[in-house]
């Protein structure tokens, strides 16, 4: 037999390139050398360091993917979810930064952009100069975008954006805008077009009073009638595919990332209910402990695995959206279970911020929400093996 490893059940480590290791490393040392001792205070004063995108430009952990001629790495969609792993192991809202300028933003300009949009924003985007955000969701759209009533009017030498988004991470600071809209000129169908931040009509107040993910900032967009020419169209996609093209790539890196927030939950546990005692002993020593934290382990192995799968068939070009549903759902809905668990075994402890579980729980919350409930994807699910759609 194999010795087993209480916190790498199925050995993740070994099927990992060294490649991939040494970027997850890389990632893990940042995070916690750099975002670890800044989250307290950034979580507290609902603050979003604008730096970080700097850094993590600087470390190459920005749209990874993207081919390095336009500014990213290259890297595999596996060292795309072990980053985010590493980054969600400290907090939810820095992930969802960094998801969102990778996936949302830089992969739908590289990928339905031109060569001159993709020279543009790219590299700036890439080395954290220019911060993206991606507006899908409206006050009256969310699950159902198709819903949107944003609406692009087409004019001589371009169009007329008018409508609003609403929850969108990272707006307020937003240089670079990728909107869906509704446009006239191509029979309804939704279009993605790139807006600038200081155009005329571009606005994006911020979201004020989050009761989770506080240390990333969210706000709406609101366009009133923002003229822009025909070179801010993204001209190679047309329909909803072309906003889940971006999502199933952030709902990927969640799934990995959800599972770094579950980690982080599942050792302080551990580590809590061993230095703690109650009547005369360790509260790990207890079997409902024990059971919780064998839980934990299970829940937690058997989606890092899942997201591996997944990750290594993105790679081979014969991933299914409905697995990445599968894996989103199932990752954040169990890192929500383990955050629970984690907050009760600390007692009293908690709920102080000190002790970090309580923020996990409560980022969790959107994680579970954001990018397609938790629900939403069991309707996807649902249908996929039914043939039946249960949407309406
Ligand atoms: P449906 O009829 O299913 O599809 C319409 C068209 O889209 C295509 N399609 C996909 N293509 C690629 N990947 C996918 N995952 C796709 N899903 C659908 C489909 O083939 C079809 O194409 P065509 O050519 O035939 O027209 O559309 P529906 O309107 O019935 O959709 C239903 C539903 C519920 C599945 C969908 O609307 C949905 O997923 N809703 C959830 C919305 C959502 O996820 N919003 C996320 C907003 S962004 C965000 O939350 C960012 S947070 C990021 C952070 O801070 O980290
Ligand atoms: P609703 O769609 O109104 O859903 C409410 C409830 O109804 C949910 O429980 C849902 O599961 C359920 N429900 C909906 N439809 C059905 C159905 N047919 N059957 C059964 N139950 C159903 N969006 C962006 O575009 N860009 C972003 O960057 C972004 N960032 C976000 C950041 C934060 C902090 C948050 C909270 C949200 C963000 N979102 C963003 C929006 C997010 O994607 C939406 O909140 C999400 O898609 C759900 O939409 P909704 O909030 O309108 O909820």
């Amino acid at each position: 037999y194999g010795a087993f490893q209480w916190e790498d059940p199925f050995l993740l480590e070994e099927q990992l390139s060294e490649e991939e290791r040494m970027i997850r490393d890389m990632a893990r040392d940042y995070a916690q050398e750099k975002l670890l001792p800044r989250v307290l205070t950034a979580y507290r004063e609902e603050r979003t360091d604008r730096e970080i995108f700097d850094e993590l430009g600087e470390l190459g952990l920005l749209g990874p993917t993207t081919p390095e001629e336009y500014g990213g790495a290259g890297t595999s969609y596996v060292a795309y979810g072990l980053v985010a792993r590493e980054v969600e192991r400290v907090d939810s809202g820095y992930r969802s930064m960094m998801s969102v300028q990778s996936s949302l933003v830089m992969y739908p300009i590289y990928a339905y952009g031109d060569e001159s949009q993709r020279r543009k924003y790219l590299p700036k985007l890439a080395s954290g100069e220019w911060v993206g955000c991606f507006g899908l969701t409206e006050p009256d759209a969310g699950s159902d975008p198709a819903g949107m009533k944003t609406r692009a009017r087409k004019t001589d030498g371009g169009y007329v954006l008018s409508g609003s988004k609403m929850w969108i991470s990272n707006s307020p600071i937003a240089d670079v805008f990728v909107v869906w809209a509704k446009s006239e000129a191509h029979d309804d169908q939704i279009r993605g077009f790139v807006l600038e931040k200081g155009m005329k009509g571009l606005t994006a107040p911020k979201i004020e009073g989050k009761l989770s993910l506080r240390a990333s900032v969210t706000g709406e967009v609101v366009m009133d009638g923002v003229e822009v020419g025909e070179e801010h169209l993204l001209p190679n996609v047309a329909g909803l595919k072309g906003p889940f093209g971006c999502l199933n790539r952030a709902r990927y890196g969640i799934s990995w990332g959800a599972m770094g927030a579950a980690e982080f939950c599942w050792h302080a546990a551990r580590q809590y209910t061993l230095d703690r005692k109650q009547f005369g002993r360790p509260l790990a020593a207890t079997q409902l402990v024990q059971k919780k934290l064998a839980d934990m382990q299970t829940e937690i192995a058997l989606g890092l695995q899942a997201s591996l799968r997944v990750g290594r068939l993105f790679d081979e070009g014969k991933v299914a959206p409905e697995m990445i549903s599968l894996v989103k759902r199932n990752n954040c809905g169990k890192a929500l279970d383990v955050a629970r668990m984690a907050r009760d075994m600390h007692g009293g402890n908690g709920i102080a911020d000190e002790f970090h579980v309580m923020r996990h729980l409560a980022n969790l919350e959107t994680v579970n929400t954001y990018e397609g409930t938790h629900d939403v994807h069991a309707l996807i699910l649902g249908r996929a093996q039914t043939g039946i759609q249960a949407f309406f």
